[in-house]
């Protein structure tokens, strides 16, 4: 990509700001979201903190895919959050998933769930940008067969139907957690017995931008759930309240599959299992998640075994993974990407791209999920949209994203109306993710 339409942004400024955030985070062994509002490593933004990291110290990177992979369960999860120095002001603490002792758990304190399998792709792009050399070799070695167990893991244990697309059982699993896709599903489940439990997320941001009482009160109880049952996948697949298919989480996973495949390559090891993952998600995937009359990739309650009707950006994830045709894609694009009215700036929005469509009722530019702009969802969709040869629009997309992160700080989100940076402050994954926006943009 050319860098001559990006000459207005400070890119050197940008690259030192995200340098002295990764600094401001880092624990030695791992690097936390943020100062206050997350203490400890979370699984994905691991993945995008370690390319960051990985501009300036390899082997920093390198400490932080590690400790993340220690944490693995011996049944193959990596969970989402871990607890490296034991419990702190967050809730909730690791005492409260109760998975020590768990014979297919782990060895580091961890929550139950996982979170979108971005690491293999991540350790290909820093393998491939700044390590291709024997050390970079010994270091794939040491933790491909931890990813691929990941995976395989995800493709069975997960996988409620013949489809091998795993299924998510809480909706911190997606990253999006208080995406409104999961608020539909949760509206049909009615808590009961609920421990006794007191929020700390609204300690350092504003409740109207967190999750709403009784959408939080219903996480708590999914957590309770799984604990009951000591975190069994097959108990849960069976009788969990909350099982859905996620279509980013599943196209992540495809894209992460084929990422796989390459480092086994490189490795000189077999990938048949791989090729058969991608081979079976490349036969259903399309069937499972788009819909046709409405132009959109639609996320699927497995339970209620019906699609979610809730427009959201997960929608251009499929192209990030090349999980959709050309006419898929040109069809995203002009009735969805580029509408004012759903995701497209206009009267009442100026930054792509909200995370709900607009159009949606629970759309809120504010509230988590609802519709502030995340880096990470425009990561993927400039992924997506140069693969399918739409430069334009993923220069378009650049070009927003950076003047968000130049103008507004490293945020966790921002409020796509007016670029006004939300939720946490000196975010990491975000400056991970403005170090690799920053490489595109200078081409
Ligand atoms: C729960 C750390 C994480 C991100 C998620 C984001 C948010 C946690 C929370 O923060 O989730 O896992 O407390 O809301 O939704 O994507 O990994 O940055």
């Amino acid at each position: 990509m050319s860098s001559q339409p990006f000459g207005k942004f400070n890119l050197d400024a940008l690259r030192a700001e995200a340098y002295r955030v990764l600094q401001l985070n880092n624990r030695g062994e791992f690097t936390t979201p943020s100062p206050y509002q997350y203490p400890h490593q979370w699984n994905w933004d691991a993945a995008f903190m370690a390319l960051g990291w990985a501009h300036f110290d390899l082997a920093r990177a390198r400490t932080e895919i590690r400790s993340l992979l220690r944490a693995q369960w011996r049944n193959g999860m990596v969970p989402h959050i871990i607890y490296h120095h034991g419990a702190s002001d967050y809730f909730p603490p690791p005492e409260f998933w109760q998975t020590q002792n768990l014979a297919h758990g782990g060895d580091v304190l961890s929550s139950g769930l996982t979170q979108p399998p971005v690491l293999a792709s991540i350790v290909r792009r820093i393998y491939e940008r700044f390590s291709h050399d024997a050390d970079g070799k010994n270091f794939l070695r040491e933790i491909f067969p931890r990813i691929l167990n990941w995976h395989r893991w995800l493709h069975t244990a997960r996988a409620a139907d013949g489809t091998g697309l795993p299924c998510l059982i809480h909706p911190w699993e997606s990253g999006t957690d208080n995406s409104p896709r999961w608020l539909a599903v949760l509206d049909n489940i009615e808590p009961f017995d609920l421990p006794a439990y007191t929020r700390r997320d609204m300690t350092h941001v504003h409740p109207d931008e967190r999750p709403r009482p009784q959408d939080y009160e219903r996480f708590v109880f999914l957590i309770d759930r799984g604990r009951r049952v000591g975190w069994d996948d097959a108990h849960i697949l069976r009788e969990h309240p909350f099982l859905v298919q996620d279509v980013m989480f599943c196209a992540i996973l495809h894209q992460a599959d084929q990422d796989l495949l390459f480092l086994a390559d490189a490795l000189g090891e077999a990938t048949n299992e791989m090729e058969e993952w991608l081979e079976t998600t490349r036969e259903v995937f399309n069937a499972r998640f788009w819909h046709d009359e409405r132009g959109l990739y639609l996320d699927y309650d497995v339970r209620a075994a019906a699609p979610i009707f809730v427009n959201t950006c997960a929608t251009f994830a499929p192209l990030y993974a090349g999980l959709g045709s050309r006419a898929q894609a040109e069809r995203l694009l002009q009735a969805h990407y580029d509408n004012p009215r759903e995701y497209a700036p206009g009267d009442d929005s100026t930054y792509r791209v909200p995370s709900t469509a607009k159009t949606e009722p629970a759309y809120a530019p504010r509230r988590y999920w609802c519709g502030p702009v995340w880096m990470m969802t425009n990561w993927l969709m400039i992924h997506g949209l140069q693969r399918y040869g739409f430069h334009a629009q993923a220069r378009e997309l650049l070009a927003s994203s950076l003047e968000l992160l130049d103008g507004r700080g490293l945020r966790e989100y921002y409020d796509p109306h007016d670029g006004a940076g939300l939720g946490g402050k000196d975010f990491a994954w975000t400056a991970g993710l403005a170090l690799d926006l920053a490489e595109i943009a200078a081409g």
